[in-house]
C-alpha cells in the first residue's frame, strides 16, 4: 500500500473519477479540485466520499475535495502548499473541441495558461524535487496529420482552439522539465471513452441515443461527420498509464492509444447492433442516413450544425513506446468490448430513468 499524496485537477470528469478510484485502491491519499457550481457536478465521484459506499467498496480511504479553478493562481498555490502532493495529475480542461471554437479565450486560459499556473505553483513553492506532474496532453495536437500512425516524434498541427491551447500546455510542461529539472511529463492520449463519458462527445451521444431509440423513448439521432476516424480506447485502461508514467525512473512523454482506428459510422453501427437494431446506410455526405433494416425507419441523420470549422479527419496512435518502456497493454479492452460496456450501461440507465420518472408521475 502506498502512502503517497496525489492531487487531481478535473477529478469530477471522466478520467478524474477513474484515476481517483485507481489511486485510492493503491492506498494513496487522494485530493481533488472541484468547481463551485449551482447544480451538482460530483455525480461521477460521489461513491468515493460517502462513508457507507466507501465501506461497500472496501476502499482504504476516501477522497478529499477542495474548491478551486484552473483560472485562479492564488487558489492553486494555496491548495498545493496545503496538500503537499507527491504527484499532481492535471486533468482539468475545457475538453470539448467543438465548444472551443465558441469559447476560444476561456479554453486558452484554462487548458493552456492553467497548465502554466500548476507548474509555476510547484516552482514558487520550491517543490520541484518533491512533486511529479502529469499533463493531460492529447492526440488533437496532431490535428492535420503529418504521419500515420502518430508517435512521440510526429510533428504537431492542431486544428482547433482546444488543440492550440493544449499545444501550449504540452510545450510549457516540456520547457519546465528542461529548464528547472522538474519531473513533468505529457501523456499524449488518444480518444478514450467509457460509461462515464460526457454526453456530448460522439460515442456517448450515440450509445445513449441507441438505448433510448431501442426502448422507444427517442425517434432518431442527428450526427455530424460520419467519416471522422478515431483511435478509441477504454478510459479505465488509460488512467493506469498516467500513473505508470509518474512511476517511471525518468520523465518522458508517451503516446497512449490502441493502434486501431474506426469511423463514427462504424461506432454507430456497432452500438445500434448491441441494442438489437441492424442499420443500413444510404446516401452520401449531408444526405447520408442510417436506416433500420427491419422497419425501414430513418434512425440516424446528418445535421451540419455538428460540423466543425476545421475538422480532424483521422487519428491513429502508435503505442509501441508505452508498451515496451512502461509495460502497458494497449489492447486490454477491444473496440467491440468498449461499445458493449457503454451500451450495457446506457441500456440500464435509460431503463432506470424511466422507472424514476414513473415514480414521480
Ligand atoms: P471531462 O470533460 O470529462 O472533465 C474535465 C474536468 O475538468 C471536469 O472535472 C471539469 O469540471 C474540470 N474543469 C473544466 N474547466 C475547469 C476549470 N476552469 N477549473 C477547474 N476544473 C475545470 O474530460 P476527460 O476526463 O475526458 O479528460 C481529462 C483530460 O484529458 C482533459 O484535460 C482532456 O482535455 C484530456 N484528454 C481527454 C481525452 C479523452 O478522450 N477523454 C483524450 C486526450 C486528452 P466540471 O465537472 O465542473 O465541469
Ligand atoms: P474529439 O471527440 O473531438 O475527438 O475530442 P468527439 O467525440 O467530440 O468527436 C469525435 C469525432 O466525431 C465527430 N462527430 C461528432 N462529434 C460530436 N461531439 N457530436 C456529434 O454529433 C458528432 N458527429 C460526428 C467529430 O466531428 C469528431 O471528428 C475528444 C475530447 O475528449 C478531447 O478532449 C480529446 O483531447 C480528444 O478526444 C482526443
Amino acid at each position: 500500500m502506498s502512502n503517497k499524496v496525489a492531487l487531481i485537477t478535473g477529478i469530477t470528469g471522466q478520467d478524474g473519477s477513474f484515476l481517483a478510484e485507481f489511486l485510492l485502491e493503491k492506498g494513496y491519499e487522494v485530493h481533488g479540485i472541484i468547481r463551485r457550481s449551482s447544480s451538482f457536478n460530483t455525480g461521477r465521484i460521489e461513491h468515493l466520499y460517502m462513508d457507507d459506499l466507501i465501506e461497500d467498496m472496501k476502499l482504504p480511504r476516501k477522497i478529499n475535495l477542495h474548491y478551486g479553478d484552473m483560472t485562479d493562481s492564488s487558489n492553486l498555490i494555496r491548495l498545493i502548499q496545503k496538500i503537499q502532493p507527491d504527484e499532481i495529475y492535471n486533468l482539468a480542461a475545457q475538453s470539448h473541441v467543438k465548444v472551443s471554437f465558441d469559447m476560444p479565450e476561456y479554453t486558452a486560459d484554462t487548458d493552456g495558461i492553467g497548465t502554466l499556473r500548476i507548474l509555476e505553483a510547484v516552482r514558487l513553492l520550491g517543490m520541484e524535487k518533491k512533486t511529479r506532474i502529469y499533463q493531460a496532453s492529447t492526440s488533437e495536437l496532431y490535428g492535420k496529420v503529418q504521419e500515420v500512425p502518430q508517435k512521440e516524434t510526429t510533428p504537431f498541427y492542431p486544428r482547433s482552439p482546444y488543440g492550440v491551447a493544449k499545444l501550449y500546455g504540452f510545450w510549457i510542461t516540456k520547457n519546465y522539465r528542461e529548464s528547472y529539472d522538474m519531473f513533468a511529463v505529457n501523456g499524449i492520449l488518444f480518444n478514450h471513452e467509457s460509461e462515464r463519458r460526457g454526453e456530448t462527445f460522439v460515442t456517448r451521444k450515440i450509445t445513449l441515443a441507441a438505448a433510448r431509440i431501442a426502448q422507444g423513448k427517442q425517434k432518431k439521432i442527428y450526427l455530424g461527420n460520419l467519416d471522422a476516424k478515431r483511435d478509441w480506447g477504454y478510459a479505465k485502461d488509460y488512467v493506469e498509464c498516467m500513473w505508470l508514467m509518474l512511476q517511471h525512473d525518468k520523465p518522458e512523454d508517451f503516446v497512449i492509444a490502441t493502434g486501431e482506428m474506426h469511423t463514427v459510422r462504424k461506432f454507430t453501427t456497432y452500438a445500434f447492433r448491441e441494442a438489437g437494431i441492424e442499420l443500413e446506410w444510404q446516401g452520401t455526405g449531408m444526405d447520408e442516413k442510417g436506416i433500420c433494416k427491419r422497419t425501414g425507419k430513418v434512425l440516424v441523420e446528418v445535421d451540419p450544425k455538428y460540423f466543425r470549422p476545421a475538422e480532424v479527419e483521422q487519428l491513429l496512435g502508435d503505442p509501441t513506446k508505452a508498451r515496451t518502456v512502461l509495460g502497458w497493454n494497449p489492447t486490454k479492452t477491444s473496440f467491440e468490448e468498449l461499445v458493449n460496456i457503454m451500451m450495457k450501461s446506457d441500456m440500464a440507465l435509460v431503463e432506470k430513468e424511466d422507472r424514476i420518472k414513473k415514480a414521480f408521475d
